[in-house]
């Protein structure tokens, strides 16, 4: 199975932190088809002084959306994330985000695909358009790029 990831860092060494976090995701989860750049991004959503390193990644895993949580969870932690948000975002070692299961739709209480806010960030689109372009959002019917480009003309 596909699945797109979107990585984020805000503190410590950030390059560093979004390598380790894909070695260990190649390590404990499938394989890591394709990396994007790493891109220097302002706090969205929240005031922080700390700019953030995001990056895009393609996994293939046998792993189901919900092991794939539950592992990218306990790879946060490994890494020393302690600090999870309560409704409030807050800076972060890293952060490893579900953004696309193959085409599936769904909702429960601890996930939803497609990630809900990733076509409204800049954040998410600008490394995932690198990587998947063509790709469609299964709910919005939207290829990436034409929502990277809706969302930067949203923007001006
Ligand atoms: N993640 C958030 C909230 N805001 N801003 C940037 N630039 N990058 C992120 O990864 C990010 C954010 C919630 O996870
Ligand atoms: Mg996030
Ligand atoms: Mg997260």
């Amino acid at each position: 199975m596909k699945a797109y990831l979107g990585l984020g860092t805000n503190i410590g060494n950030k390059r560093r932190n979004l390598i380790t976090a894909g070695a260990l995701l190649a390590e404990q989860c499938g394989d890591v088809l394709s990396v994007s750049s790493f891109y220097e991004t302002q706090p969205w959503g929240f005031h922080s002084e700390n700019q953030f390193l995001n990056a895009a990644l393609l996994l293939e895993t046998g792993m189901s959306p919900e092991e794939l949580l539950h592992e990218t969870q306990r790879i946060e932690r490994e890494m020393g994330r302690t600090e999870k948000s309560n409704g409030v975002y807050q800076d972060r070692v890293i952060d490893i985000d579900l953004l696309l299961y193959e085409d599936w739709v769904m909702q429960t209480e601890e996930l939803t695909l497609p990630h809900p806010l990733m076509h409204q960030r800049e954040f998410v689109l600008l490394p995932l358009a690198e990587i998947a372009p063509w790709v469609k959002h299964p709910v919005l019917g939207k290829t990436i790029e034409e929502l990277r480009v809706a969302n930067y003309e949203s923007n001006l």
